[in-house]
């Protein structure tokens, strides 16, 4: 197994790192434009393997060649977000370093499955879609996991519980209009509904939407990377290891969930072959509205740069 992540940033170092503590490739090669910094990064992390306990080789370059047989490709080049900028600022500049790796990936690493971070991130990974002409099950983007592991980590906190317990699950788009739905939030199998008040919960929803903002505003330079490496990693080890595991992941739909021809964030089951279903389940009309309006908002990026 080989995994490669696109750019050395915030991002794409600690998703090497997580990648590299939890053995998921044998081998990891991780790519930047900026000289020097993906080697320095990973001969510094190749260095912590002997007092770490892994045996993952960690090799950092500026050549793209370096993806050369990648079985996933991790996603994570472009510009962060910085104060006050809006995910959408971001669209064109970004949309050019999809390309730019997608061509790279076409050459080197063509039966690979890619994993997309990069923000916008649906409209990325549509983009990503587009530019590869890979089939959409080899196409993903990472948001679901971690919009839902900061619910998860809220309503943990709120409750005094630990993190491992709780389970939830965030829909939609990766923007202010995702979809957290309340229903299928649970603590070790009882409804959260059953364990907090109406309000509070929708206290923390409105946290987890704004949570990526929180970040931003606190670090004042760049934005969040733990939480979204930690997600990344999570998505590539269920493809790596054939788990078969159910999460958020942003996909193509093709008519689910009343959507056609966008990327958005919908549950699926994640094995060897990338995105291997589609899990449809019915939803209330609220949750149905909320998601509609959450997929028009990603449909008005992809517009944006590819015309109607
Ligand atoms: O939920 C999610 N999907 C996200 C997305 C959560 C957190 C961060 N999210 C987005 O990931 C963020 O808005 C950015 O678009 C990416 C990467 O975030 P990161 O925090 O890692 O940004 P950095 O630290 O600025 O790193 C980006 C690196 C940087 O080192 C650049 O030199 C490099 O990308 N870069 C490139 N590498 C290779 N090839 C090209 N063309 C290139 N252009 C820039």
């Amino acid at each position: 197994m080989k995994i490669s992540v696109i750019g050395s940033g915030n991002v794409g170092a600690t998703t090497a790192l997580f990648l590299a503590e939890k053995e998921i490739a044998k081998e990891i090669a991780v790519v930047d434009i900026v000289e020097g910094m993906p080697q320095g990064k990973m001969l510094d992390l190749l260095q912590a393997g002997p007092v770490e306990h892994f045996s993952t080789f960690t090799r950092g370059s500026n050549n793209y060649s370096d993806i050369r047989g990648s079985d996933i490709v991790i996603m994570t080049a472009g510009l962060p977000r910085k104060p006050g900028m809006d995910r959408m600022d971001l669209l064109m500049k970004n949309r050019e370093i999809i390309e730019a790796a997608a061509e790279n990936i076409i050459k080197y690493a063509a039966s690979s499955i890619v994993i997309v971070v990069t923000n916008p991130l649906d409209v990325m990974a549509y983009a990503m879609f587009k530019a590869t002409g890979f089939p959409p099950n080899r196409v993903m983007g990472m948001a679901g996991v971690l919009d839902s592991t900061r619910f998860r980590a809220f309503i943990a906190a709120e409750l005094g519980v630990s993190m491992k317990d709780v389970s939830a699950l965030v829909l939609g788009g990766h923007g202010d209009d995702m979809v957290p739905v309340k229903r299928f939030a649970s603590v070790s199998g009882i409804p959260l509904t059953e364990l907090l008040p109406d309000e509070k919960i929708n206290a923390l929803i409105d946290r987890t939407r704004k949570g990526g903002g929180e970040i931003v505003a606190l670090l004042k330079t760049g934005s969040a990377f733990y939480a979204p490496a930690a997600s990344a990693v999570q998505m590539a080890e269920a493809v790596a290891k054939d788990e078969k595991r159910l999460m958020t992941a942003a996909v193509y739909l093709d008519g689910e969930y009343g959507a056609k021809d966008v990327y958005c964030g919908v549950p699926v089951i994640l094995g060897k072959n990338g995105v291997e279903k589609i899990i449809q389940v019915e939803l209330s009309a609220d949750e149905k509205a909320a998601l509609a309006k959450s997929v028009e908002s990603v449909k008005s990026g992809i517009k944006s740069i590819y015309g109607s």
